[in-house]
């Protein structure tokens, strides 16, 4: 599969690097932290998006190989704004595949990461979509995602209203965090159902002392319905996309 090998490729020549869309607290407009997004930095440059190669994310080998790099990339740039005198906190999303938690292994490599360079577990969220919690790795993942929070892990339910919704997850899992979709996010202002269904959301998660992040936002209309009604936190182009290590150090020091 050219997927497969163009990852392959890149993990060789460290040509993978995460960026970082900025996450915003809508009570105060202050950072709320960041999803690390990964990207392939082509050999002319040009950076390629996960839907370019979106197969490896499917094949265990490679999926496994892309989330222990990004992992360790982000952890690596954690290090290097504490040695720079960054004292935090901070929270960084990632995103995990099904295919990553074949195996077994996925809690334990995780946190292993995170104690190798003295990272606080508090500090990586560990983003995982409703269809992954069901998908064909659900038992791996269930025991992954309830190690990693019994360690600190933040845990977030991404693209949530898609997917296998069902609400026995908030109530099987230990779920920190709802990542509203950002289709509901899009009927802001165009229909009648998305505002509604995303009220609807907010309140639950809130009654369930969850946060609620919303994504994909893009204009100021949804901004301000989104902070109106209590959202916590939104991520999306109306802020920022996403951008390299270079921009969210520059961003941490602007608001240190
Ligand atoms: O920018 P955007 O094109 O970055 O991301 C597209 C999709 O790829 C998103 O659904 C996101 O969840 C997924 N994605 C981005 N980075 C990663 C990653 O590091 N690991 C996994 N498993 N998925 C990712
Ligand atoms: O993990 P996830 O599926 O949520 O990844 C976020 C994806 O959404 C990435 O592909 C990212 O580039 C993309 N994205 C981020 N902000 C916006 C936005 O405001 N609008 C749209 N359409 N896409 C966005
Ligand atoms: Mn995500
Ligand atoms: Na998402």
């Amino acid at each position: 599969r050219l997927a497969v090998e163009t990852v392959r490729k890149a993990l060789a020549s460290n040509r993978l690097v995460p960026f970082y869309q900025p996450i915003v607290k809508l009570r105060n407009g202050q950072l709320s932290g960041y999803e690390a997004l990964v990207r392939i930095r082509g050999r002319d440059g040009m950076l390629m998006s996960p839907q370019a190669f979106s197969h490896a994310f499917a094949d265990q080998d490679s999926a496994r190989r892309i989330g222990e790099r990004v992992l360790n990339l982000v952890t690596s740039h954690l290090a290097e704004l504490r040695a720079e005198g960054f004292e935090g906190p901070i929270v960084i999303g990632v995103n995990a595949s099904a295919a990553e938690f074949a195996g077994g292994d996925f809690a334990e490599r995780f946190l292993r990461q995170l104690r190798a360079r003295d990272i606080p577990p508090s500090w990586i969220k560990l983003e995982v979509t409703e269809t992954v919690l069901m998908g064909e790795q659900a038992r791996n993942v269930r025991l992954a995602v309830e190690e990693l929070s019994e360690a600190g892990v933040p845990i977030a339910l991404d693209d949530f209203g898609t997917g296998y919704s069902s609400l026995t997850h908030l109530r099987d899992f230990p779920i920190n965090c709802i990542k509203i979709d950002r289709s509901f996010v899009a009927g802001i202002g165009r229909e009648a159902e998305s505002p509604a269904i995303i009220r609807a959301l907010i309140e639950l998660a809130h009654n369930l002392g969850l946060t609620v992040i919303a994504e994909g936002v893009e204009t100021d209309v949804q901004l301000e319905f989104l902070r109106a009604i209590g959202c916590d936190a939104a991520q999306g182009f109306r802020f920022s996309k996403a951008g390299p290590f270079d921009m969210l150090r520059s961003q941490l020091r602007k608001q240190d």
